[in-house]
Parts: structure tokens; C-alpha cells; sequence
């Protein structure tokens, strides 16, 4: 069974994490399968959004924790420079919207690699747990990073040293989620969103994520300096055009994301 499905359907890309028995944990293969999915969800032309959700009832439990004790450990310098650290930095710097659709319990780096998404959507039953703390480890998968900067230092703080779960609905008001959907309709919602997405602007999008991932470093004056670019860069696109002509037509846009 291949740990990670990958299917492009209207313009989405699905990536299904596929370790159900396992509650979709992360080995070694499954987290470098997942890096190259999304190298290839970068180049593809025809991919407009990206979609991470879990196979059977979890999104994901994290490092598979069977994988990192015996003989044949894999180092902590491996699992989190050529692991997890890769896996952020692609999709922070992918240029198409990528949704976290959160089917179940996240854990460890498995809600951290949610967070790290653009949208972060969940099913009712899902929740969250910075589960380090419980094995003596310190969030990573920029939890520390995200975590902080979605609910507020003292929350993180709270939520990373507790180790607590943390259910879809308090997630959704303290900021970690997006939107939360009945799990009836969580399958049909969360692909409905992504297709949506997939007929935006896609350029504008990404230079939308581009503006926002700088936010976090610069001071005010830069980031006004770096709208204005992306602006100007948003005004030359073919969707541009097509908005503020359909707007004028009174008709529906079609966005071809160039
Ligand atoms: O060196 C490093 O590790 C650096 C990297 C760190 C990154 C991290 O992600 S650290 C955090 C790792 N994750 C965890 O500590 C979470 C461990 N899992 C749990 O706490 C619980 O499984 C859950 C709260 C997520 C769910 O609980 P529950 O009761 O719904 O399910 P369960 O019965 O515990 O698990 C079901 C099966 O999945 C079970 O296998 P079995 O007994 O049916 O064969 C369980 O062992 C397996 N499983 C769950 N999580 C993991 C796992 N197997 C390996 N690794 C896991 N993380």
C-alpha cells in the first residue's frame, strides 16, 4: 500500500496521507513521498490548489514513534533537516493555495503540518495535540513558529506545554482553523473549497502567500514597499483583466490563473 495517494482531479491536487493503521504517523518514506508530491504539485501547470487530508479516521499522529527507538533508529538531525523542515519550507513557498483538510486527531507533527497551511479546514470530531511534550520533545514542524502567531503567545504556550487536545471547535475560535464542517459533509465540503480555490486568481493568490510570509519579518515601511510590488505584479496578470472585465460585463469571471 503506497503511503501516500496523490490524485489531480479539476485542477486539485489531492495528497491523501495513507497510513490508516497507523493513524497516518509519519515514517521516513511517507514524509519524503509527501516533499516530492509537493515538488511536483509546484511545477504542474494544470495544479491550482493543493489538498493534504487523511486516509481513515486521522489526519495524522506525527512521527511514527516506532521508527525512532532500536537499532536501526533514524536520527533526530535526519527526521527534522531532511523530513519535516523540507515539507514547511515547500509549502510556505509553493505558489497555489494549499488546504489542510483535517479529517481526524492531529498530532505532533501532524497538526503542526496542518497549521503550516494556507487554509486549515476540520471535521467536527478532528482536534489538535502538541503531543512533544508528553515524550519529552519541543513542538517542531514550526509549531513554534505557526502556533504563536494563530492563537497568541500565552494560548501556544498553554497548548504546547499541556499537550492537550484541543477539539475542532475551540481550534476554530481560537484561530488555529479556518472553518469547521459537520463530518457528514466534511469529504464533499473540503473538496468543494479546494476547487474554488482552484478557479481564483491563482498568481494573485500566490502573491497573496508571498506578502503574508513576509509580514511575519518586516517592519511596516517594507511591507508597504513589497505591496506595492506584488500589486504591480497582480495589475500586469491576464486575471486582472478578466476580473475587472467580467465585473464590467456583469458576468462571471473566468480566471485561467495567468
Ligand atoms: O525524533 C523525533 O521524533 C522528532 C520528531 C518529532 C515529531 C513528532 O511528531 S513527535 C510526536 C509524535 N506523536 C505522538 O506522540 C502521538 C502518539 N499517538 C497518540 O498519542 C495517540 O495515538 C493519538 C492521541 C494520536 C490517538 O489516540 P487513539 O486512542 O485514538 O489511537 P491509538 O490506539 O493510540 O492508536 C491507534 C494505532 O495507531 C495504534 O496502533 P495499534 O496498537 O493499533 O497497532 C498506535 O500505536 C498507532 N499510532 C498512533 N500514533 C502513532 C502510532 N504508531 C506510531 N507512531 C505514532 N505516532
Amino acid at each position: 500500500m503506497t503511503s501516500i495517494t496523490f490524485e489531480i482531479s479539476g485542477q486539485v491536487a489531492f495528497i491523501t496521507l495513507n497510513r490508516p493503521d497507523k493513524l497516518n504517523s509519519f515514517n521516513r518514506e511517507m514524509a519524503l513521498t509527501l516533499g516530492s508530491r509537493l515538488d511536483e504539485c509546484a511545477s504542474l501547470h494544470e495544479v491550482r490548489a493543493v489538498l493534504i487530508t487523511g486516509a481513515g479516521r486521522a489526519f495524522s499522529a506525527g512521527q511514527d514513534l516506532a521508527e525512532i527507538v532500536g537499532p536501526n533508529a533514524i536520527g533526530m538531525d535526519k527526521i527534522l533537516g531532511e523530513q519535516y523542515n523540507p515539507i514547511v519550507t515547500r509549502i510556505r513557498n509553493l505558489p497555489k493555495p494549499v488546504v489542510a483538510a483535517v479529517n481526524g486527531v492531529a498530532a505532533g507533527a501532524g497538526a503542526n503540518l496542518a497549521l503550516c497551511c494556507d487554509i486549515v479546514i476540520a471535521a467536527r470530531s478532528a482536534s489538535f495535540i502538541q503531543a512533544f511534550s508528553r515524550i519529552g520533545l519541543i513542538p517542531d514542524t514550526g509549531g513554534t513558529w505557526f502556533l504563536p502567531r494563530l492563537v497568541g503567545w500565552q494560548k501556544a504556550m498553554g497548548i504546547a506545554m499541556m499537550g492537550d487536545k484541543i477539539g475542532a471547535t475551540e481550534a476554530e475560535k481560537l484561530g488555529m482553523v479556518y472553518k469547521v464542517y459537520e463530518d457528514e459533509e466534511f469529504s464533499g465540503a473540503s473538496r468543494a473549497l479546494a476547487a474554488v480555490l482552484a478557479e481564483m486568481p491563482t498568481r494573485a493568490l500566490a502573491f497573496t502567500k508571498h506578502a503574508f510570509n513576509s509580514s511575519a519579518s518586516n517592519p511596516l515601511e517594507a511591507q508597504l514597499l513589497l505591496e506595492d510590488e506584488l500589486q504591480q505584479k497582480a495589475a500586469l496578470t491576464r486575471d486582472h483583466k478578466e476580473g475587472i472585465n467580467a465585473f464590467l460585463d456583469k458576468r462571471a469571471p473566468l480566471f485561467t490563473g495567468e
